[in-house]
């Protein structure tokens, strides 16, 4: 089928060839109404008019960047990668990715479950919810599709077959190397230039040689490892979730990339609230309830990935019989710690270009008190900072929670 612009009118007459979503329905009273709030692409929320309970989210990308405008351009083929992500990892770990009814590349289309009670991390920890699960759900989700795809479950073959399915997601892996990696720590067009100009810790950071070389380590690695299929974007605006589900959406940056990326990215945004909460609510409570949330995601990620690992028999990277069980059990620790500390490199890039860069996160961009938003900045900037320069030499969780408390 020839790509279409849809709107929400021609939505639903697009739905009614789909026998799946008509099956779902069971019936043609349909209304449509947009609520993508996302940087990138169009969302509509379609239900019955005559049971509104009955609904489905459909999303699709537009040739170009929502957030930006028509002027700059970005081709609709990451919905290709978020199609072929979604069942991919629903393939491994499928409670936590949502139902899908419907895929088209063609039409850079996804028609799916629509999680009327779950709310987005981001706004759920801003309003100090907690979540008794998440940190079970998500370390299952990040160890089981890290090691899954990767040489150390597949064989050579398979491994090479992913890369070629997904390494061409080059649009949308130079925006991370431009947004997250690059504009935000020096003077760039598209950063947000209100909060940039005469501010001291702007010509601090565009300044910080020290900082910015170990930047560009980072986004080397970005570009050159082969790791495993991540999400590519798992901010906390990437998760949707209830005290009893959770749900991981929005893979349209998936790709073949760093083991270390996807759990930077979490641990940023997690701090990142944190930090809101030590500046805002100055809730102690809730600054305990993250610390002890970081700390479980990331020793039962490690857990998790390690046991997936010791049942391992052959793989592209390892087989039977290459070395002995001790030197293997040292090898994996030695790994996984890698793992961890590239996770925190990760992470302080991914923290410090929310400040100035062009996409901010409500908590810290939104914080209404002008002086409140520059100390949260400050903050953000300094945790982002040691993480960045300290990475190697993490050792453990306690170093990474060592370096947030003392912020
Ligand atoms: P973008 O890629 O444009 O950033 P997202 O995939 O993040 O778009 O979706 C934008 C918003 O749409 C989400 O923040 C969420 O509020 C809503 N949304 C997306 N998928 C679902 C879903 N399956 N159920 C309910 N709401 C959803
Ligand atoms: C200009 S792209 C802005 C950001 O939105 C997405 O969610 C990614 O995080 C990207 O970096
Ligand atoms: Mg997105």
């Amino acid at each position: 089928m020839e790509y279409k612009e849809l709107d929400v009118k021609s939505v639903i007459s697009y739905l009614k060839d789909v026998d799946e979503v008509m099956d779902y329905f069971c019936g043609d009273d349909l209304e449509a109404k947009e609520i993508g709030n996302g940087n990138l692409n169009y969302v509509y929320l379609v239900s019955s008019i005559s049971n509104p309970k009955k609904a489905l989210i459909v999303k699709q990308a537009v040739p170009y960047l929502r957030c930006v405008g028509e002027e700059f351009a970005l081709s609709r083929q990451r919905m290709t990668f978020e199609i072929r992500a979604l069942l991919k990892f629903k393939n491994i770990v499928t409670s936590v990715i949502p139902k899908i009814y419907h895929a088209s590349e063609d039409m850079s289309i996804v028609v799916m479950e629509f999680l009327d009670s779950h709310s987005i991390l981001r706004d759920g920890l801003t309003s100090r919810v907690k979540y008794p699960n998440f940190s079970e759900h998500i370390s299952t989700y990040l160890a089981n599709t890290l090691f899954k795809t990767s040489s150390l479950c597949l064989d050579s073959t398979q491994k090479r077959e992913l890369v070629y399915e997904f390494n061409a997601n080059s649009e949308l892996c130079k925006l991370t190397e431009d947004f997250v990696f690059t504009f935000a720590f020096m003077q760039n067009e598209t950063n947000d230039e209100e909060n940039v100009k005469n501010n001291p810790l702007a010509k601090k950071l565009f300044l910080d040689m020290e900082f910015k070389v170990k930047v560009l380590d980072l986004k080397y690695k970005f570009m050159t490892a082969s790791d495993a299929l991540i999400h590519g974007d798992l901010h906390t605006g990437s998760v949707m979730l209830n005290d009893k589900e959770t749900f991981v959406i929005d893979p349209e940056f998936a790709f073949v990339g760093p083991f270390g990326f996807d759990i930077g990215a979490l641990l940023a945004n997690l701090v990142n609230n944190y930090i809101r909460h030590s500046v805002v609510t100055k809730d102690e409570d809730f600054k305990k309830y993250l610390l002890q949330m970081i700390k479980e995601v990331l020793e039962l990620f490690n857990k998790k990935f390690l046991k997936l690992w010791e049942v391992q028999s052959d793989s592209a990277l390892l087989i039977d019989g290459y070395i002995d069980a001790n030197t293997a059990s040292k090898y994996r620790e030695k790994f996984l710690k890698e793992i961890l500390r590239d996770s925190v490199g990760f992470a302080g890039c991914k923290m410090a270009r929310r400040v100035f860069g062009v996409a901010g996160v409500a908590e810290i961009r939104g914080i209404e008190n002008q002086k409140l938003r520059l100390d949260a900045e400050a903050l953000v900037l300094k945790i982002a900072r040691e993480f960045v320069i300290k990475y190697e030499k993490i050792d453990s969780i306690e170093d990474i929670l060592e370096i947030i408390i003392a912020g």
